[in-house]
């Protein structure tokens, strides 16, 4: 922990636990915000947003890119992960140092330690997009955690339980928050509801959610 406290990655806010083996870092990310913002504006010159169709036929309001050794995807034919970006027909970029330090000290810090995340998958919210419920199930190994970083216009995240059917709480994510999900909470169904108009100093009119993982 000292290290960490001497490199500027301390935790400024408290820990909410959501379930078992879901905890929100409140303000983890916060010192790195700007940061993450500067790393993720070179990643976009490789590898844009874009707005993806679900195996389903419909066009998703979240626009989403990636980078790490693996990336997720979806098009008609499923979701997967897939080393290239199917857009620039090259691999995803490389998953910056600041990005997979601040992953592996989130899961550390809620109990999950060791974590070696290969995909970082990034999302963009505009007004109005929404990410219906879902589970995370894509993974190879559902044994290491997810770890989510919110950046820019806060949203309402929503948390369930192993069944569609169980009613979700609704937990508010600011800037800087990070979620760190996994053990017995890996398979919970969740969503963000749709995103509500604001500006943001960091991001602008937009929310972004970068989520670590090890797929493979
Ligand atoms: C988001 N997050 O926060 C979407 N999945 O924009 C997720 O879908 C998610 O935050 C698994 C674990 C944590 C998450
Ligand atoms: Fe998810």
């Amino acid at each position: 922990m000292n290290g960490d406290l001497l490199s500027g990655l301390a935790p400024t806010g408290g820990r909410e636990l959501l379930a078992e083996g879901a905890v929100v870092l409140r303000g983890f990310a916060a010192s790195e915000a700007a940061a993450l913002m500067a790393e993720l504006d070179a990643i976009l010159d490789v590898s844009p947003f874009r707005r993806m169709v679900t195996p389903g036929g419909y066009q998703m309001s979240v626009a989403m890119t990636n980078c790490g050794a693996r990336g997720w995807v979806t098009d008609r034919t499923g979701y997967r992960y897939d080393a290239l970006d199917p857009v620039s027909g090259r691999p995803w970029p490389t998953m910056p140092a600041p990005f997979r330090c601040l992953a592996v000290s989130a899961a550390d810090v809620a109990g999950y330690a060791g974590f070696a995340p290969d995909a970082c998958l990034i999302n963009r919210y505009e007004p109005g997009a929404r990410l219906s419920l879902h589970q995370d199930r894509n993974e190879r190994d559902l044994a290491a955690p997810v770890v989510s970083v919110s950046l820019g216009l806060p949203a309402t995240f929503l948390f369930g339980g192993p069944q569609r059917r169980d009613r979700p709480r609704r937990v508010r994510l600011e800037s800087g928050d990070v979620v760190v999900w996994g053990g017995p909470a890996r398979l919970a169904f969740h969503g963000i509801e749709p995103l509500a108009d604001g500006d943001h100093a960091l991001t602008g009119r937009c929310r972004i959610n970068l989520t670590f993982r090890r797929a493979l």
